[in-house]
């Protein structure tokens, strides 16, 4: 089975070692040299998001996932990369997602950002998107910069992203689509 199915499977869940070993079995099988390339993430991009959308937020996701900056993707990023398993710092959680957030590294969400990367997930963990669904998502983003935006700049600083997020799990809910806060 293709590795994102799996991921896709456990995304209300956190991963346990038993499943990590069966995820490590097909990531070996469908990578044999261990290292994800960013030609290779380019193509399940295609396969798994919306056709047409831009290559350029495939990149931004490779980057974010290759954290030590060595131009591949191992096992262990794609894990941590993917939030499924929880050994990281909330702070540090926060960080790698709002980063994912921020397509465009200015330091601040815009609502368009949002609304691209929220959609371009629940693409990536296998959802289809239809009309009804996308009219959800301008809504949650919405009313999440209504909650959020305290000083109502239309931005979201991170200050302003880990002070709620900190406070109010259920948006970390919404916007990991892997739910791995709870
Ligand atoms: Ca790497
Ligand atoms: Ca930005
Ligand atoms: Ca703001």
């Amino acid at each position: 089975m293709f590795i994102f199915e799996i991921l896709t499977e456990c995304k209300h869940s956190i991963v346990k070692k038993r499943e990590i070993k069966k995820l490590y079995k097909s990531f070996i099988f469908e990578f044999p040299d261990g290292q994800i390339k960013p030609v290779d993430f380019r193509q399940i991009y295609k396969k798994y998001f919306i056709s047409g959308s831009s290559l350029e937020f495939a990149d931004h996701i490779f980057d974010l996932f290759d954290q030590n900056q060595d131009g591949y993707i191992d096992f262990t990023e794609l894990i941590q990369g993917l939030s499924v398993t929880d050994r990281e710092t909330p702070e540090n959680k926060l960080r790698w997602l709002f980063n994912i957030y921020d397509t465009d590294h200015d330091g601040m969400i815009s609502k368009a950002e949002m609304y691209k990367v929220v959609q371009s997930l629940l693409i990536m963990v296998g959802s289809m998107v239809k009309q009804k669904e996308q009219n959800y998502i301008k809504e949650a983003v919405e009313t999440m910069f209504s909650v959020i935006d305290k000083d109502q700049n239309e931005l979201l600083s991170f200050d302003e992203f880990k002070k709620h997020c900190l406070n109010d799990t259920s948006t970390i809910r919404v916007l990991d689509t892997s739910h791995s806060f709870e």
